[in-house]
């Protein structure tokens, strides 16, 4: 009898209750640049391989893009990149006096 009072309250102490935790991937944000008439297009691709890490080619294709139907996807990152990333570019465009843009989207589809 005591020894089974002992298991009892050896359970009683026991955290019973299980623990759920809920995860969810951080939103992503998707970069796109603009196109502008003015920027030359050998400066946007030096900002992407530069900024973006992209390869020259990479570069040129999404120049091209963003050159032929106004906007390219440049990639996507967590928020606290892509935020320095167009801060990176808002200051390279001012520095050398460009117009050139790039917004970034939310990526829809965060999970759970
Ligand atoms: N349209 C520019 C030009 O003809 C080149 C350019 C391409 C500028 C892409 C911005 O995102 C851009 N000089």
């Amino acid at each position: 009898m005591a020894k089974d009072k002992r298991v009892l309250d050896d359970l009683d102490s026991e955290l019973l209750t299980e623990e759920r935790v809920q995860v969810k991937r951080p939103d992503m944000y998707r970069i796109i640049l603009l196109n502008d008439d003015y920027t030359p297009r050998d400066f946007v691709i030096w900002v992407l391989v530069k900024v973006f890490y992209k390869s020259e080619e990479e570069g040129t294709t999404i120049m091209l893009v963003a050159h032929t139907t106004g906007k390219g996807v440049v990639g996507v990152y967590t928020f606290d990149i892509a935020r320095t990333k167009l801060v990176q570019v808002d200051n390279l465009a001012e520095q050398y006096e460009h117009p050139l843009k790039c917004i970034m989207e939310v990526e829809e589809g965060g999970e759970e």
